[in-house]
């Protein structure tokens, strides 16, 4: 391609709601251009890298055994009614009215629509497994899109669909789109984990990872442990809580004290008890007061541990739990907050297992500045409930094997896998003939990759000051060629017939045939991030190029006739190592 027929205009500086790196590189480069909040266009070279992880995708999904098909964006009301989802989610889902005044959503997702067509074609389980896949624009409102292609209203994703006769079968196809997916990523130049997740709103029986590339801006956090093969998100990760020696406050161990009320006026915080008392947070008992499903419960955490409002829901089989707030409490229990304590409460206890260990344990007493001490949980208190109502914290002990700590990373998430089992099945009627003739709902999964969200991702994790650094198997071209000075014979001379070699040997060049200054040709080849970059300047006169390797900006004289070999290598070796 010749960069003066290029729809491409590189901007200096980026525009200020660009908040990170990969929207801000995105940007300048003329990669994207944004229509409206959160919805963008795919420029040349934007549109040239997206295609490419499109096709890594497809390979991938098609080496797995799935079918690639194309569902509708448009979807009818009344499938999302018989799913029961149409009124569970809100503004998110953008609904619409055809001429007829008949009710659509545009699609964010597809299990009702693939249920709905595979419910026509499947009746029988000999035609089980089948594993359906598209690549297809999404449409979700969010209400604060932000970070470019990280979360856009209007997005490219990959969504499959297996559909099994019974249960082993959901494992074999789970797994192995689990294997495809790090196939696409490590293919991708992705530097991910797959990490153990919580099923959230759409449930499902049990099973699902997500995979996350590693990034500082990634809205989530992934608790890795350092010697094992654990992994799970935050928001599920279970740990061995790190105890500590420290003799509790306030006098002897287990000896029998009984719990004793003391003065503690204004200390309402953890930190304010801890610098008032000279006690160690661990020996504090935080009660939490939480709105779950309308109802009201106080979770006892460890005074150095966070809540963990899922692991609470999902122990009570709720909806959503939250933390009350301060006037619910006040109205509900009268209980005065910041001295809220499990003696007395008269609220249903869920008890984090490692409060149960503690040992002359400090808490609120239920009366204004007042505490109590010398506690011991399984003495003074009865718990409705003893489990994992905690975040794992940075440090704890690996929950799977016994020398391992656990270590934080911020991740994107760039691809889910769940196994839905019957949920969809059941309620749309997609079931088959099992070999006793009965009628079985078909056992279901579905798994996503964020396909627009991966260049972000990979911007992030590819990039230096200067710009972008893509992957070979990315890049929008392989080779930037560029001529010192479009007005010098010999440089266009040399540069027309390395142009001439490379593409008859299907190496993807951009010719920079621009009349521009030298300078202005550099700063946007660094920008575009190219991963090879031939310049031909002084030395080609007597046959001598300069080869730019972007990654580590390692340059390097070559004889002209050796770089066509070179770069074919250099190709050759990316390609084969990675597919
Ligand atoms: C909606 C809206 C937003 C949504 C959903 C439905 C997320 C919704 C979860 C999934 C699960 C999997 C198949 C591919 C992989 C992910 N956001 N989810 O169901 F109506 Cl507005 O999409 N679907």
């Amino acid at each position: 391609m010749r960069q003066s027929q290029l729809l491409l205009h590189t901007l200096r500086d980026s525009p200020a709601d660009a908040e990170v790196i990969s929207h801000q590189l995105m940007l300048r480069a003329g990669y994207i251009r944004q229509l409206a909040a959160g919805i963008y266009t795919y420029m040349p070279l934007g549109r040239r890298v997206l295609r490419k992880v499109e096709q890594i995708v497809r390979e991938e999904m098609d080496r797995a055994g799935a079918q690639e098909l194309l569902m509708p964006a448009m979807q009818p009301a009344d499938l999302w009614r018989e799913s029961g989802r149409y009124s569970v989610y809100g503004p998110e889902l953008i609904r619409l009215k055809d001429r007829h005044e008949r009710e659509f959503a545009l699609g964010p997702t597809h299990e009702e629509v693939i249920t709905s067509l595979v419910r026509n074609e499947i009746s029988s389980y000999r035609k089980l497994p089948v594993t359906l896949y598209q690549i297809q624009t999404k449409f979700r409102d969010e209400r604060r899109p932000r970070f470019g292609l990280l979360r856009s209203r209007e997005f490219l994703m990959k969504d499959a669909y297996s559909f099994d006769a019974d249960w082993e079968g959901l494992d074999a196809s789970y797994w192995n789109m689990y294997l495809a997916y790090e196939r696409i990523f490590n293919r991708c130049g992705v530097n991910f984990r797959a990490v153990e997740a919580d099923a959230g709103a759409i449930g499902g029986e049990g099973g699902t990872h997500e995979f996350m590339a590693l990034a500082d801006i990634g809205e989530d956090t992934i608790a890795v442990c350092d010697s094992c093969a654990y992994a799970a998100n935050l928001e599920k990760a279970e740990s061995v809580a790190a105890t500590f020696e420290e003799m509790p406050a306030g006098g002897a161990l287990d000896d029998g004290t009984p719990v004793e009320k003391f003065y503690t006026p204004n200390m309402k915080t953890i930190d304010e008890l801890v610098q008032a008392l000279d006690v160690n947070a661990a020996n504090i008992i935080k009660t939490m007061i939480c709105l779950v499903d309308e109802r009201l419960v106080a979770v006892l955490i460890r005074g150095d541990h966070e809540m963990n409002e899922i692991k609470v829901k999902n122990a009570l089989g709720a909806e959503n739990a939250a933390i009350a707030d301060a006037d619910t409490i006040q109205r509900l229990t009268g209980a005065p907050v910041g001295f809220i304590g499990p003696i007395g409460l008269e609220l249903p206890l869920l008890v984090d297992e490692a409060v149960m260990s503690m040992t002359s344990a400090i808490a609120g007493a239920n009366e204004l500045d007042y505490h109590q001490r010398h506690i011991i949980p399984a003495r003074d208190f009865t718990p409705l409930q003893i489990g994992d109502f905690r975040n794992a914290a940075q440090g704890d002990g690996c929950p799977r094997c016994e020398e391992g700590k656990l270590q934080f990373f911020r991740g994107i998430e760039v691809g889910h896998v769940f196994k839905l089992g019957t949920k969809y099945s059941e309620q749309l009627g997609a079931a088959v003939l099992d070999q006793a003739g009965k009628s079985m709902p078909m056992i279901m999964g579905c798994y996503g990759i964020g396909v627009s969200r991966i260049l972000s991702a990979v911007v992030e994790q590819h990039h230096d000051a200067a710009g972008m650094v893509w992957p070979l198997a990315l890049a929008p071209y392989h080779v930037h060629l560029i001529p010192i000075s479009a007005k010098d014979e010999t440089h266009m001379k040399v540069a027309q017939q390395l142009y001439d070699e490379l593409q008859s040997s299907g190496v993807e060049v951009l010719l920079d045939d621009r009349e521009e200054r030298p300078g202005i040709k550099f700063k946007d080849s660094d920008l575009i991030g190219i991963p090879l970059r031939i310049v031909i300047g002084k030395d080609a006169g007597h046959g001598q190029i300069e080869f730019v390797q972007r990654l580590g900006n390692q340059k390097e004289l070559i004889g002209t006739e050796e770089i066509g070999e070179r770069v074919r290598q250099i190709l050759t070796n990316h390609y084969r190592a990675r597919t």
